[in-house]
């Protein structure tokens, strides 16, 4: 039986955008686990990377050419479009061809994606144990009559770990022979670099994204343990010689003890390669020593959701953190070496110019390595979704503007000129940070003795 799993993640770049960031140069971990779990059941597994084609006429003679039995998508909100196209493709060139779907808009939007009909089957939820049922159910003949089905919780110690080859080995066929399994995406992660996620799930409670997470992943955290972490580690170690990677989870940080038994592995087992992950501002306040236990073994960068400067609107968003303690996080981070990669919003409904004002005043504070903003978009499954459509503030009218993008305000009331200045503004720094900064790129660049010595062995040839 002949398996296609397609990734739709078009919605961004386009067609033909391998490569280009963090968007289309990243592997999908949820497809690259459901490969793994379909093929430790023995099925016959590839894939059609909507990225890598040059439009839907090659996605037809890929089709042709593979004659999946069963094609298998993967879909965020804003994959709709292209996922849904995808499959009227594959039931008009295909008939015969199963067509199934998962992934978070299935299972959080999971009546209007089963109005489509060009999906045989929706499956909500985590993929691993369903899909491969399903897929020998379809191979045995029986087609299950619910078209619904409710994806089972796996114990993540012991799933195979994820099939990057599928990706990696389709990328290759299309000349995208990376010196790095995944796309770098700064210069403190150097090439080879690749992704990993250590756990699924958030215990936290934003209203701009929950409850989508628990309805994905359920309501506890579930985490690898660190030595299953560290075996997949090895064997990447082994096959990519990778020099970085990044952790994908919501927030890697939750757990402290978790964090600390990672890194005495991590350090026992002599890795040293730099990584970066997500954390929270509390957290970090809260847990300083683990923070600098981190940095110890190779922390270069975490990512955190600052999202306003201003209290009243970091309770409305139920973020569980405050201005201050955002401002005492960035100093921690500063304090032991460690990058800010700063996403926080703007445009978030009920928010004054006053409130963008002080997540204005609170970033020249911070100082972020790099500025992640984004003009607050409202995706569904989360409570601030259906906040919009009770008071019909969505200007959302097609599922591709739920991508990041600078030039768009998502929901009504807001000033644009107005919003498009505050995101110049955010990320205007203080003079003497600019200064600094521009110092300390010189001598990293000129200066260091070590550059030198080498410059001048390269010269000398010796
Ligand atoms: C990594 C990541 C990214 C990467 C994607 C890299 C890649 N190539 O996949 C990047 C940074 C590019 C990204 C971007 C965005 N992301 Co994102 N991202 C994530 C993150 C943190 C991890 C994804 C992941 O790998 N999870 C682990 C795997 C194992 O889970 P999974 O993919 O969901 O797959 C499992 C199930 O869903 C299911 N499943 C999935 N597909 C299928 C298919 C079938 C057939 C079956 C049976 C089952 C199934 O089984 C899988 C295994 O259990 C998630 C949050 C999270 N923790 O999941 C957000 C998340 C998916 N992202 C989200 C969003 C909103 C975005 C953006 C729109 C943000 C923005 N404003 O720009 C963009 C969109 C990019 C685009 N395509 O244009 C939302 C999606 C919400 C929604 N309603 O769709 C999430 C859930 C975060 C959140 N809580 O809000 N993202
Ligand atoms: S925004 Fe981040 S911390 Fe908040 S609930 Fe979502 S994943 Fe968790």
């Amino acid at each position: 039986m002949r398996v296609s799993l397609i990734y739709p993640g078009i919605a961004g770049y386009g067609f033909k955008s391998l490569g280009k960031g963090m968007e289309a140069g990243w592997v999908s971990h949820g497809l690259a686990h459901l490969s793994s779990a379909a093929k430790a059941q023995g099925f016959d597994v590839n894939l059609i990377d909507l990225r890598a084609l040059s439009g839907w006429d090659e996605f037809r003679e890929e089709l042709y050419r593979r004659r999946p039995d069963v094609a298998a998508l993967t879909m965020m909100s804003v994959d709709y479009n292209p996922a849904t196209t995808a499959a009227q493709i594959i039931k008009e060139s295909l008939p015969e061809t199963v067509t199934v779907v998962g992934g978070p808009h299935p299972t959080i939007m999971v009546d209007e994606v089963a109005q489509i009909p060009h999906f045989d089957y929706v499956v909500t939820r985590e993929g691993e144990i369903t899909f491969p049922w399903l897929l020998g159910e379809l191979r045995d003949g029986r087609h299950p009559e619910n078209r619904i089905l409710e994806g089972e919780m796996p114990d993540l110690d012991a799933l195979p770990f994820p099939d990057r080859e599928l990706f990696l080995n389709e990328w290759r066929k299309y000349g995208y022979t990376l010196d790095s399994p995944e796309v770098p995406f700064v210069p403190d992660l150097p090439a080879p670099f690749l992704t990993i996620i250590a756990g699924r799930g958030c215990q936290y409670n934003c209203n701009f994204c929950q409850p989508a997470e628990r309805l994905l992943f359920g309501r506890r955290v579930r985490k690898r343990s660190p030595a299953n972490i560290i075996a997949e580690l090895k064997l990447l170690r082994d096959r990519y010689h990778f020099a970085s990677f990044m952790f994908h989870d919501d927030c890697l940080t939750e757990n402290r003890e978790w964090v600390l038994e990672f890194c005495d592995l991590y350090q026992a087992e002599g890795f040293t390669q730099p990584f970066f992950c997500q954390s929270r501002a509390d957290i970090i306040v809260r847990h300083e020593d683990m923070v600098q236990r981190m940095a110890q073994v190779g922390l270069k960068g975490y990512f955190i959701g600052f999202e306003s400067g201003n209290d009243r609107v970091l309770r409305f968003l139920r973020k569980g953190t405050t201005r201050e303690k955002n401002l005492a996080a960035a100093r921690i981070c500063r304090k032991y070496g460690i990058k800010i990669w700063a996403n926080y919003m703007l445009g978030i409904p009920t928010e004054t110019r006053e409130e963008v004002m002080d997540t204005i005043s609170m970033l020249k504070e911070i100082d972020p390595d790099w500025y992640s903003p984004a003009f607050y978009t409202p995706h569904p499954g989360s409570d601030l979704y259906d906040y919009c459509l009770e008071h019909d503030l969505s200007l959302i009218t097609s599922h591709d503007q739920y991508r990041r993008n600078p030039w768009e305000i998502k929901v009504k009331g807001q000033d644009p000129e107005f919003l498009q200045w505050a995101l110049k503004e955010s990320q205007r720094r203080k003079p003497i940070n600019a200064a600094r900064r521009q110092i300390r790129y010189l001598w990293g660049r000129y200066a260091r003795p070590d550059k030198v010595i080498r410059r001048l062995r390269r010269m000398l040839g010796v």
